[in-house]
C-alpha cells in the first residue's frame, strides 16, 4: 500500500473561487461574437487552457477566425478576467483551502499546484499563499492542456514523488481525467454525477482533513 506523500491542487475552483470570473469573461466574449453559450456550457470550459476554451466557443458558433483575431480575442478575455479579480485577497480563498494547506505543511505532506491557468502566479500572490507550494506548475509550463496528465506529472517529478503517492484535487472533468490517466488518486470537488471518474467526490476542501484523506486513500 502506497503512503500519502503529497497533494497536488488545481487552482480555479479548488483553492480560489475564480471559475465564475472566467465564465463571465468568456460569456461576454461569446455574446460579442453572437455565439450563444448558456450556464450548462461552463462544464466544457472548466480546467482547459485559454486557447482550447476559445476554440470550443468558436466551434459552438461554427465560426472560423484567423490566428491574429484569436490572439486579440484571448487578450481581451484575459484583460476582462484580470479586471474582475483586481480585488482578490486571502479571504476569497474557498472554504477550508487555507486550513488544509496549513495542515499539509505542518505534517510534512508536500504541496504542488497543477493549474491550466497562465495567471497562477498573480492569484497565488494576491491571496498570499505562494509560500505554501513546493512546486508550481501552471499553463506557462506545459505543452498539453488537461485532460493530458502533463501538468500533474510535472508537479510529481518536481517534488520527486511517484504519482501513486499523491492525491490530486480537481473540480473539472478534464482535470479528473488528467489525474486518473497520470496514475494519481483523485479527489474531485463538485457534482458526484458529473465527476464520477474520480476516486472520491466532496463539495469542497472544508470537508477534508489529513486523517480523513489518509483513510480514503488507503481504502
Ligand atoms: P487562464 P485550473 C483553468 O484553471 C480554469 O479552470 C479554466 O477555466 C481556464 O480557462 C484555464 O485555467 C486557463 O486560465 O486564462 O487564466 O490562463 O482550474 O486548471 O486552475
Ligand atoms: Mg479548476
Amino acid at each position: 500500500m502506497a503512503e500519502l506523500k503529497a497533494c497536488i491542487f488545481d487552482m480555479d475552483g479548488v483553492i480560489v473561487n475564480s471559475a465564475d470570473f472566467h465564465f463571465h469573461a468568456w460569456k461576454k466574449l461569446a455574446d460579442e461574437l453572437r455565439i450563444d453559450i448558456d450556464d450548462d456550457f461552463e462544464i466544457h470550459l472548466k480546467g482547459i487552457s485559454r486557447v482550447d476554451s476559445l476554440e470550443k466557443i468558436l466551434a459552438k458558433g461554427n465560426l472560423v477566425l484567423d490566428n491574429d483575431t484569436k490572439l486579440s480575442l484571448m487578450r481581451n478575455k484575459n484583460e476582462e478576467y484580470l479586471e474582475s479579480i483586481t480585488g482578490l485577497k486571502q479571504e476569497d480563498l474557498l472554504p477550508g483551502a487555507l486550513d488544509f494547506l496549513k495542515e499539509c505543511k505542518a505534517n510534512g505532506v508536500k504541496i504542488a499546484l497543477g493549474s491550466s491557468s497562465k495567471n497562477a502566479d498573480i492569484i497565488l500572490e494576491k491571496t498570499d499563499i505562494a509560500g505554501y507550494f513546493d512546486e508550481v506548475i501552471d499553463g506557462n509550463k506545459v505543452k498539453f492542456s488537461k485532460p493530458d496528465p502533463e501538468v500533474f506529472l510535472k508537479g510529481a517529478a518536481g517534488m520527486n514523488i511517484a504519482p501513486n503517492e499523491i492525491v490530486v484535487f480537481e473540480d473539472a472533468l478534464s482535470g479528473v481525467q488528467a489525474a486518473k490517466s497520470g496514475g494519481f488518486f483523485c479527489v474531485a470537488l463538485g457534482n458526484p454525477e458529473e465527476l464520477k471518474q474520480a476516486d472520491y467526490v466532496i463539495d469542497g476542501l472544508h470537508q477534508i482533513n489529513l486523517d480523513k484523506l489518509k483513510s480514503i486513500f488507503n481504502h
